[in-house]
């Protein structure tokens, strides 16, 4: 299954947290997912929304390591429509060296290539330090080469999320000026801002 919206990004910047915080937005109570591993097997996993924070809790990067579809019912006329959005493991540069992480990098690479629809997320506030802390290219070949994949879908969002933390701001307005004319939303996963806005677009494709 490859969902109505796949949600991509570097490793770290938050996708699996923009998930979580969209159902909980749309005041879902359990999750319910589909989670492609890499070995082929499809699962379908229902947890308790007040368990699904579990998704977060390693501390490691790479957390997510296999496409996992989030069915969401979303009320439409007189019954309901399934919105499937699809969170993917997390791109970095070169090769790296665990061999899981290998596998599922390149199934979030195949998704993205068939993908109709595509949420970009970036790390707002990594884009602010890398401009005024370090003065290094706050956006890698990799982040430029998902922007020109993105930019070939029906659908493309960028989602500039971790607004809470400092220098997000600044990271936001440079992913506007560089980006532009894509759209690009400002958004905090651990404090739900800007949720409206995507709850929004995913209605839309409803
Ligand atoms: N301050 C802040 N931290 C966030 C936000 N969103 C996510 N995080 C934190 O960023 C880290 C990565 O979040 P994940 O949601 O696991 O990121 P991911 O993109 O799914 O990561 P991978 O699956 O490893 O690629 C976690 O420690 C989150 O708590 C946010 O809006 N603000
Ligand atoms: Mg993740």
């Amino acid at each position: 299954m490859s969902g109505d919206m796949l949600v991509v990004g570097r490793v770290n910047a938050g996708k699996t947290s923009i998930c979580l915080r969209l159902a909980r937005h749309l005041g879902l109570r359990e999750l319910a997912w589909v989670v492609e591993r890499t070995d082929g097997v499809r699962e379908r996993r229902r947890m308790p929304m007040s368990e699904a924070n579990a998704l977060l809790s390693s501390e490691e990067e790479h957390r997510t390591r296999a496409l996992q579809t989030l069915l969401l019912s979303v009320p439409k006329g007189k019954g309901e429509h399934v919105v499937r959005i699809a969170d993917s493991a997390g791109l970095t540069e070169g090769l790296h060296a665990d061999e899981t992480v290998r596998r599922a990098m390149g199934q979030t690479l195949r998704a993205l290539v068939a993908a109709k629809g595509v949420l970009h997320v970036v790390d707002a506030a990594a884009v602010g330090r890398a401009l005024t802390l370090s003065q290094t290219a706050p956006f890698h070949t990799l982040d430029e080469q998902m922007v020109a994949i993105g930019r070939t879908k029906a659908q493309y969002l960028i989602l500039a999320n971790k607004m809470d933390l400092p220098l997000a701001k600044d990271g936001y307005r440079w992913l506007m000026e560089h980006c532009g004319p894509i759209r690009v939303l400002p958004v905090s996963a651990r404090e739900g801002s800007g949720f409206h806005e995507v709850k929004r677009y995913v209605w839309r494709l409803a």
